[in-house]
């Protein structure tokens, strides 16, 4: 993005106890899908973002309630930062037919339209042009919706990738492009799936499209930079990506550590973790006396309160009926009785 872009879009230090709470939040959740994973009452695989946090919180703090929201595989951070409903969520993830799904879907496939979280997919890639097609609509409708759209380094391999870039650039679609940079694609670093001269910035700028770049760990950077993207595609600028740096602690899928494997070194992953970004915000909060134990402790046991009683309303919730195989499928038609 030009200099003439760049917008005074730092985060007022009164909002940032919010922004460390939905972090804390998204981080607390997961742990708890993590520490109960092994019930085996979650049969869907889960793919954490727990390192990640900073990334759909401040980019998501940064959009409007009426911008949309999409995400690949690794979707519950960026569907409870989009507001998505946690109770539909979880129980999403049991199967059951109070899922957001009805139960059908499992973690990859989240929506909240009411938030608007406007869907999930775990094919690698495949809702960027999706989100492409929403922005593309608003765009039609004169909605002045903006749609966002998470994924990770290794979607930006993919062919629906380039084909959106081309696409969002020639329309200068109001579309927000945000790679989740984490390094690896579960046990692929790049340099075994990129050559070494491969620059995203080259191919986003090469089509058009603004680039920027960040610190995905630092959740007032990604909210600054997230706004000064939003204010670019809302002058009419046309698309832009956003690239942040981060990365995942736990293993690809699922709730386990897994540097024993080897695909990646101990040292990297501890140096990550001092760079945590509920950490750092914490931290910060602190120095500018805006935090103490007693909110911590406050925040945690209001999260666990609500947690506890989204696994309750799942745990009790009814399966899917049978008929509702057929339901809501790409290729209908046909319904099972
Ligand atoms: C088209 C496609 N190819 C392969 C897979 C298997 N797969 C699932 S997640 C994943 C890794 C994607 O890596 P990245 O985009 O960097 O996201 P991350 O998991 O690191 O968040 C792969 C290869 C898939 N789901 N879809
Ligand atoms: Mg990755």
């Amino acid at each position: 993005m030009s200099a003439s872009d760049s917008h005074n879009s730092a985060l007022p230090a009164a909002d940032l106890p919010a922004l460390y709470g939905a972090m804390r939040r998204i981080r607390r959740i997961e742990e708890a899908i993590a520490a109960r994973y092994g019930e085996q009452q979650m049969r869907c695989p889960v793919h954490l973002s727990i390192g990640q946090e900073a990334v759909p919180v401040g980019v998501c703090a940064a959009l409007g309630p009426e911008d949309a929201v999409m995400s690949g595989h690794r979707s519950h951070a960026p569907y409870l930062a989009k507001g998505g409903n946690l109770a539909g969520m979880i129980a999403e993830i049991h199967g059951k037919a109070s899922g957001v799904a009805g139960g059908k879907g499992g973690s990859m496939h989240l929506v909240d339209e009411g938030a608007g979280f406007l869907g999930s997919a775990p094919i690698v890639g495949s809702t960027i042009p999706i989100a492409a097609g929403v922005a593309f609509s608003s765009r039609m409708q004169g909605q002045g919706r903006i749609c966002a759209v998470f994924f990770g380094d290794g979607a930006t391999e993919t062919g629906a990738f380039t084909e959106t870039l081309n696409l969002a650039a020639l329309h200068r679609l109001p579309l927000l492009l945000v790679c989740e940079n984490n390094l690896y694609s579960v046990y692929s670093p790049l340099d075994v799936r990129q050559p070494p001269q491969r620059s995203l910035q080259r191919i986003v700028e090469g089509h058009g499209v603004a680039y920027a770049h960040g610190d995905g760990n630092d959740v007032e950077a990604v909210y600054a930079i997230a706004g000064e993207a939003l204010a670019h595609i809302r002058g009419g600028g046309g698309p832009v990506l956003l690239e942040f740096d981060t990365y995942r602690w736990r293993e690809h899928c699922g709730p386990n550590y897994d540097n024993d494997l080897g695909y990646r070194t101990v040292e990297e992953f501890e140096a990550w973790k001092a760079r945590c970004p509920l950490r750092r915000a914490r931290e910060r909060l602190e120095r500018l006396g805006l935090w103490d134990e007693k909110r911590e402790n406050e925040l945690c046991a209001a999260i666990d309160a609500e947690t506890e009683a989204a696994f309750a309303a799942a745990a009790a919730a009814p399966w899917p009926e049978r008929q509702a195989v057929m339901r809501d499928i790409f290729a209908s038609g046909r319904t099972e009785t």
